[in-house]
């Protein structure tokens, strides 16, 4: 069957934190030759495609999200010189090369930043969010923001500058000011550093909080949530008035009439589906595709802080809606992992008993849906969050500050530590396990993180040893999607919404027909999926459990079934 439809569609994605992923020289800090070092497990693995996280000169406030040169590497992660290298090893094996792009904001010590604070008169000053006090407060005091917005990194979104007399903003860290894209000299400028880097060899960017790059004139305060010390300006900056302007011109002037086959993913905090819908349009030609937040949101309550039990109807509602919304116009992309989320078969799953089954039943849920899979570093071999002390074992500022914040306005250190060991964006950045010598094998230094002590089982090499290893299944899945077309093109129909522990849904392509079945708990289950007594005696396609049969789901088990149809005219 030949199907017109863009390269991603098959494409499976692999995610990698070069600081955390392999350590070349000794320095306990993952770079840029280990990752070439280790290509081919990714070829072994099957996936296409390599985003990067951000490898360019940055004093790491957080962790190279703040970037003081577009283009270069830092030294902390190699030269540009390996980069090259790696771009031309991994196209070697077929596999592309997508940078992160990290334009909503620079560093503070980006020469743009630097010339734009120098002066009030600098010709740069327009290029960052300069405002005066509010009126009639006092400069520097507290309250005196130009507006009332609370940070991502706790504190106000507003640093004083003495010298001019000003407040930047900073959505994040006060070492990451945003750039003013209302500007068309900083639009201009991005887009020139985004040629330069395809000019380079490069397949593609992954956008960082590209839905705020445009924000709401003239900025004005959020409403204060309910026991909350700042107001909320996220309708002010998420998709603000010229977001869909914005991301078409970059299209223009950065993709149109290049040869190539590039991927666009915009990463966008608070999209809704209708807005992805937009976003996607191949017609409107903005990006390939979004990451969304809600499906990584339902164990979250008014912040990410406060932790709900996860409810499984509520998950399968809001990934069906998405499936759903982008079934005939755009397309999803499908993560549970990345660098700022908790592990998922901690999350989501069972990391004790049933780790093995449920890290695999977690991929088949994801994977047999439609749109293109991202895998993050560790997750095809089960990785699990890591058991944190105290507060000394978090590195990330998100949870230095918060916790420091918390704690000062009252709140119990204990019942904060619950929260950063279950939400906290360290859990993604131990070291890599790739065996059971010291450090798992990421250095032969000192790790700049602590490795998780789990890594003499958890770990790479025992893994591709092992032929009913999660790696092995995730193989399996991402060849899949190359292999039988309804993966990644047939439609979808959720079932059973109401089960609390059940996740079933189909695909339908042409005369095939898939059935996904998969057992959230611990406990045996008979799906009540109609029919479900003949798809059980019928072809098993693939599942976690080696005998898996009958009508019975085992506790985890996850099951992948397919049978021919009549098709549809
Ligand atoms: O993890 C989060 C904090 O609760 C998210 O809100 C996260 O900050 C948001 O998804 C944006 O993430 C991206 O931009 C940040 C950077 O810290 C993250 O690592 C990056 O993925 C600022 O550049
Ligand atoms: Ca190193």
């Amino acid at each position: 069957m030949s199907i017109d439809a863009p390269w991603w569609t098959t494409a499976v994605v692999y995610q990698i934190y070069p600081r955390s992923f392999a350590d070349s020289n000794g320095d306990g800090i993952g770079d840029l030759p280990g990752v070439t070092a280790r290509l081919d497990h990714l070829a072994l693995l099957g996936i296409d495609v390599l985003w990067l996280s951000p490898i360019y000169p940055s004093p790491q406030d957080d962790n190279g999200y703040d970037i003081s040169d577009y283009q270069d590497v830092d030294p902390l992660f190699g030269t540009l010189a390996d980069l090259d290298e790696l771009v031309a090893q991994a196209h070697d094996r077929g596999i592309k090369i997508v940078m992160d792009l990290v334009v909503n904001h620079t560093s503070d010590e980006h020469p743009w930043f630097v010339e734009s604070r120098s002066s009030v008169d600098s010709p740069k000053r327009d290029w960052y969010w300069w405002r005066p006090a509010r009126p009639g407060s006092q400069p520097g005091e507290a309250g005196a923001e130009p507006t009332n917005w609370g940070s991502f990194f706790s504190g106000p979104t507003w640093e004083y500058d003495e010298a001019s007399g000003e407040y930047y903003l900073h959505l994040f860290s006060p070492k990451q000011p945003d750039l003013n894209w209302e500007n068309p000299e900083v639009r201009e400028a991005v887009y020139a550093m985004m040629r330069w880097w395809l000019d380079r060899g490069v397949d593609g960017f992954r956008m960082d909080v590209i839905n705020m790059i445009s924000k709401e004139l003239p900025l004005r305060d959020g409403d204060v949530p309910e026991g909350a010390a700042e107001g909320d300006g996220s309708p002010s900056y998420l998709c603000g008035p010229r977001i869909h302007e914005f991301l078409a011109e970059m299209h223009r002037e950065v993709f149109a009439g290049r040869d190539g086959a590039f991927l666009t993913v915009g990463e966008m905090p608070g999209v809704t589906v209708e807005d992805a819908r937009l976003f996607t349009d191949p017609d409107r030609a903005e990006v390939d595709m979004v990451f969304q937040f809600e499906h990584v949101s339902v164990d979250q309550g008014a912040t990410k802080w406060d932790v709900l039990p996860l409810q499984l109807p509520v998950l399968k509602a809001s990934l069906g809606r998405w499936q759903e919304g982008l079934a005939d116009v755009g397309w999803n992309s499908l993560y549970w992992n990345n660098h700022d989320q908790p592990r998922v078969v901690s999350r989501f799953g069972d990391d004790g008993e049933y780790r093995l089954r449920s890290a695999k039943l977690l991929g088949t849920v994801l994977h047999l849906q439609r749109g293109t899979p991202y895998v993050y570093q560790g997750e095809e071999l089960g990785m699990t969050n890591a058991p944190f002390a105290g507060i000394d074992d978090f590195l990330d500022i998100e949870a230095v500050n918060h916790f420091r914040v918390a704690t000062g306005l009252g709140a119990d250190p204990a019942e904060v530590l619950g929260a950063l060991r279950t939400m906290g964006r360290d859990n993604a950045r131990t070291p890599m396990q790739w065996d059971e010598t010291l450090h798992a094998g990421f250095t032969d230094g000192e790790p700049w993180m602590a490795v998780n002590p789990n890594y003499t089982e958890v770990n790479a090499e025992a893994a591709v040893a092992d032929p009913d290893s999660v790696f092995h299944h995730y193989r399996r899945l991402i060849e899949l999607r190359k292999t039988e077309p309804a993966v990644a093109h047939g439609d979808l129909t959720m079932l059973l919404a109401d089960d609390p522990v059940v996740y079933a849904f189909t695909r339908r392509l042409g005369d095939t027909e898939l059935l996904v079945v998969a057992n959230f708990s611990g406990d045996p289950v008979k799906p009540e999926v109609p029919e479900y007594a003949e798809w059980a005696t019928g072809e098993l396609l693939l599942g976690n459990l080696t005998n898996g049969s009958g009508p019975e789901l085992a506790p985890w088990e996850a099951r992948v079934h397919r049978r021919k149809v009549a098709a549809l005219s």
